[in-house]
């Protein structure tokens, strides 16, 4: 990956993504992009940033040739909160965006990454050791615009050749950018209460049971699948990724060894807890372990200690 284009680089993943791309391959190597120039973002000031619609398919293949990108990623995207909400803005978003950048990837002949997400399984999908390739029937927006997209990487994969990777991310959390609309976003929230008012209110019942990971496994990760060979990947869909299995009351405790008086209540959001309740509580990550060597490194203890450490810095 030399001369990459991200889309979305100002969203939770993008923009620890754009920063450590442009450690590791040179500022001037990564450009990034989105809907709005947020002035004074550190991925708006550290490098190439152009502004981008991914529904606009002229605008996207100009902005690739303009900086001829050997690679796009693309994270431009609603998420399954959002989704619910405005269904067919999330459609056209999640599946003209993409294959917007499918096609892009296509003329360009450059790799191509997408995120997927536990989000591409449904209420049938088994819950526990969730398989690489298992039932897929999901009954939310996002899940089918993932499920969509995973079988439209594999279809420009085999009948184009275009070299297509991607992750079914766990609900991510992220010390430096908030998320965006997700239902897992409980997972960063509480900490920011935590610090602040030593006191959350969840909106998922305790023992929701989730796949989860810090953000530096997610970046590190997208970094080592995009680096693999090839001719390693079995999957150009997308591949199982986590790192813990967790539900509220155990993030609660962890981050109460820290913080002795934080206090938790519930106020359940249904449409959440729906959401949810659909998707697996614990994957199997086996063929990305044997396929390209993933390997994350925090675990829920870490996390917390790391979180903590740099959200005090932060507040
Ligand atoms: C969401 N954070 O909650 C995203 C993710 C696994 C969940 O796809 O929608």
């Amino acid at each position: 990956m030399k001369k990459i284009l991200i889309t979305g680089a100002t969203g939770q993943i993008g923009t620890e993504l754009t920063m450590k791309l442009r450690h590791v391959y040179g500022a001037d190597h990564v450009v990034a992009s989105s809907r709005k120039k947020y002035d004074g973002h550190e991925v708006v000031e550290s490098g190439p940033f152009e502004v981008l619609d991914v529904l606009d398919f002229d605008n996207f293949l100009n902005i690739a040739k303009k900086y001829e990108v050997d690679t796009v990623i693309h994270l431009a995207a609603f998420l399954s909160a959002t989704a619910e909400e405005k269904p067919l803005q999330a459609w056209k978003l999640n599946m003209d965006g993409l294959i917007n950048g499918l096609e892009v990837a296509r003329i360009m002949n450059t790799q191509f990454f997408s995120a997927s997400s536990i989000g591409a399984f449904g209420p049938s999908t088994p819950k526990v050791d969730t398989p690489q390739e298992t039932i897929q029937r999901p009954n939310t927006m996002y899940g089918i615009n993932k499920v969509s997209g995973e079988l439209l990487c594999d279809y420009y994969y085999n009948k184009y050749g275009v070299d297509t990777r991607s992750l079914r991310f766990p609900g991510l959390i992220s010390s430096t950018a908030m998320p965006g609309g997700g239902t897992t976003d409980y997972a960063v929230h509480i900490f920011y209460e935590a610090l602040k008012n030593k006191a959350y209110t969840s909106y998922l019942k305790e023992d929701t049971y989730l796949d989860m990971m810090y953000m530096p496994d997610a970046i590190n990760a997208i970094i080592k699948l995009m680096e693999a060979k090839g001719d390693h990947l079995k999957y150009r869909n997308a591949y199982n990724v986590s790192s813990m299995s967790i539900c509220p009351k155990d993030l609660y405790l962890e981050i109460k060894k820290h913080i002795p008086d934080f206090i938790m209540d519930y106020e359940i959001n249904t449409k959440k807890q729906k959401i949810a309740e659909s998707w697996p509580d614990k994957m199997n990550i086996s063929q990305a372990e044997s396929d390209w060597g993933f390997r994350p490194v925090f675990d829920l203890s870490a996390m917390t200690q790391d979180m903590l450490s740099k959200l005090k810095r932060k507040i």
